[in-house]
């Protein structure tokens, strides 16, 4: 196999439903896999679930039912739930099956045949949330250091692990190999840790019978972690399938959450040493999320469900957001007010806005045809520029880099339709090869946003292939290069990318003052003469774009009949997005005085009222048209 990339996500406990964190490892796992993918890799992507141990017996026991059903139940959501969120893994390991059982007996036998495993007496500090004994220096305050729970005491007989024995191996390895752990900071950590010297672990209980068999001893079931760290081997059909497995172990990262850490830069590499096995290439831990600066807990009822997200914005935008938001690595803090700024200002504005306004004016200006024109200019060496950094940062699980990056090239892209102006090149036939290389730049640009956003935003991506005429074929390290955009292709007008949704969520949106209206008196009633002086008007929105250096601007192009389509500030930008407009009919109020707003200039008015969450434009209970009457 000539470049093989094998990389999982942690596997999940079944005694817990699916939430923001489980989402993010498994949405970061994913874009990387279909990057490595594009650049042509033999991609294997790993996710499960963790299924046995004390707490998933617990679990069930508390509902009623057996550990088997739970996770049958809960299995069945997480898996709907990648679904939903286009994963596209590979395999899905699940820790009850017997390609797995085989395998950890396996290893099991392995590490015992080296005289690795021996039988003792284990007495200590157990936190079950957890799932690990703690000693008394390791508690604080008496409670688990990472839960902040009571832990229980434990003794029993029990199987042990001798990783006292590969505290200096494992030290050398962390010699030889700076990026095994990521970030650098966790690496640190984790050399300290092993440099205080590594206890033999216990990898056996008696205590409860929900887990795998101890070799010639069912007396024990193993230990959990020794169990699910051994997924990594199992889903590659370890130790049967020679073959799949030399060929893509060693893994070339593990990524996973940084409450884990310890499980796979020091526990599951001395496993590996003790079966002679190859260490994986890379550990890379991120942060966790908070919600509204606040930890997430059942209790205080304010756990992200990734479902309701994705009902509320669509997968591709839950996905950006995630990876977009906060530095892969570092902590961040969830809020929904967030989520929906980024959806507007660069999902709706830049993004969409450049797809609907370049695809708009080919087609306006160039019978939505392509012409090949020369190499060279800014979008260019800027698009190759953003091609390179992409790599790399991908290379470093960087994601906000990488999308920081793209959405530079875009900004870019915006930029330069508002400086070429093609709207003047076209009205000088003169200047007709102008325009076309301008459109050629701006449309082989979009061509490469389009691939460089597809491991985030996949179905995003697959809308804006199709538009370029593009399939999956096109999806390859081959066509990252400035350039192959074919002459003469001929390209439709962009449906809107993110069309009109809720528009901030309730929790976000400031209370606002609302003025009763008074009921008019005397000589402040209007007679019907005046009221016959307002040209009221139905308008369709040809064209939205926002107001530079204004949050709450659009400058709209509305048909009202008139052979000109009239241009109208409207400050309805935190509300809609300008894809949101094009094509709605609203009431226009057509004889207003002129108004320059912003310096720009705006010929009538836009009818909306203040609705639940934001604005709400007037509107009609059918389509009418342009131009008519409002009595
Ligand atoms: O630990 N923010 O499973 P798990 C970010 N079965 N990540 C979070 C998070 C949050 N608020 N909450 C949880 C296990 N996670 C074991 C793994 S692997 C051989 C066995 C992440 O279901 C957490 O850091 O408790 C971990 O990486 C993952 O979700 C699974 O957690």
């Amino acid at each position: 196999m000539t470049n093989p990339f094998y990389l999982s996500t942690p596997i999940y406990y079944v005694n817990d439903v699916p939430h923001i964190g489980y989402a993010y490892t498994t949405v970061a796992t994913d874009a990387l896999a279909r990057y490595r993918r594009m650049m042509g890799d033999e991609v294997f992507f790993l996710t499960g679930t963790d299924e046995h141990g004390q707490k998933v017996e617990k679990s069930a026991a508390l509902q009623g039912i057996s550990p088997r059903e739970l996770a049958d139940r809960v299995v069945g959501r997480y898996q709907t739930l990648w679904q939903e969120m286009t994963i596209s893994n590979d395999d899905f390991i699940r820790t009850t099956e017997v390609r797995h059982k085989e395998a950890v007996q396996h290893l099991w036998k392995i590490v015992e045949e080296k005289g690795d495993i021996y039988l003792g007496e284990y007495e200590d500090w157990y936190c079950t949330p957890c799932e690990t004994f703690l000693t008394d220096h390791q508690l604080v305050n008496g409670a688990c250091p990472d839960c902040g729970r009571k832990p229980e005491r434990l003794k029993e007989e029990s199987y042990f692990f001798r990783m006292s024995r590969y505290g200096d191996r494992l030290l050398d390895f962390y010699e030889k190999h700076p990026d095994f752990v990521q970030p650098l900071a966790r690496r640190n950590e984790i050399v300290q840790f092993i440099r205080g010297g590594l206890r033999d672990l216990s990898i056996s209980r008696t205590t409860f019978s929900w887990g795998i068999p101890v070799p010639g001893n069912p007396k024990h079931v193993i230990y959990v972690w020794f169990d699910a760290l051994t997924n990594y081997l199992s889903a590659l059909g370890y130790p049967s399938n020679r073959e799949r497995f030399e060929a893509f172990w060693p893994a070339r990262v593990h990524v996973i959450g940084k409450d884990i850490l310890r499980f796979h830069a020091v526990y599951w590499p001395t496993f590996l040493m003790a079966a002679g096995l190859p260490l994986p290439k890379q550990v890379f831990s991120h942060g966790w999320w908070t919600v509204d600066g606040e930890k997430m807990s059942k209790s205080k009822g304010n756990v992200v469900d990734p479902g309701a997200m994705i009902r509320q914005y669509g997968a591709d935008p839950f996905r950006y957001f995630l990876l977009r938001e906060v530095p892969f690595g570092l902590d961040g803090d969830f809020s929904e007010k967030a989520l929906v700024g980024r959806f507007n200002a660069d999902l709706a504005n830049d993004l969409g806005n450049l797809f609907s306004r370049v695809t708009t004016m080919l087609n306006k200006y160039c019978g939505g045809k392509v012409v090949r024109t020369g190499e060279g200019g800014e979008l260019q060496s800027r698009a190759e520029a953003v091609l390179a950094a992409v790599d790399r940062h991908m290379g470093n699980l960087a994601f906000h880099l990488a999308l920081q990056e793209i959405w530079g090239l875009i900004n870019a892209a915006n930029r330069f339709v508002d400086r070429q102006a093609p709207w003047t090149l076209a009205k000088d036939p003169g200047r007709r090869d102008e325009l076309d290389a301008v459109m050629y730049h701006l449309v082989e640009t979009l061509r490469l946003v389009t691939l460089l956003i597809s491991p985030v935003m996949p179905e995003t991506a697959k809308k804006c292939a199709a538009l370029l005429g593009m399939g999956e074929k096109d999806f390859r390290k081959e066509a990252l290069v400035w350039g192959k955009l074919s002459d003469g292709m001929e390209i439709p007008r962009a449906e809107p990318l993110f069309p009109r949704r809720e528009k901030k969520p309730v929790s976000s949106v400031p209370k606002r003052e609302v003025t009763k209206p008074k009921r008019a008196q005397g000589k402040d009633l209007l007679s019907i003469e005046e009221f016959g002086r307002l040209d009221l008007r139905s308008g369709v929105v040809r064209e939205a774009e926002p107001v530079p250096k204004s949050d709450r601007l659009l400058r709209l192009k509305v048909d009202t009949g008139d052979p000109e389509p009239r241009q109208v500030v409207a400050g309805v930008a935190g509300s809609y997005s300008p894809d949101d407009l094009v094509g709605r009919e609203v009431v226009v109020v057509c004889n207003l005085k002129p108004a320059k707003i912003c310096g720009v200039e705006s010929c009538g008015m836009i009818l909306a009222v203040e609705g639940k969450d934001g604005l709400a434009l007037v509107g009609f209970d059918e389509s009418v048209g342009p131009g008519k009457k409002v009595r």
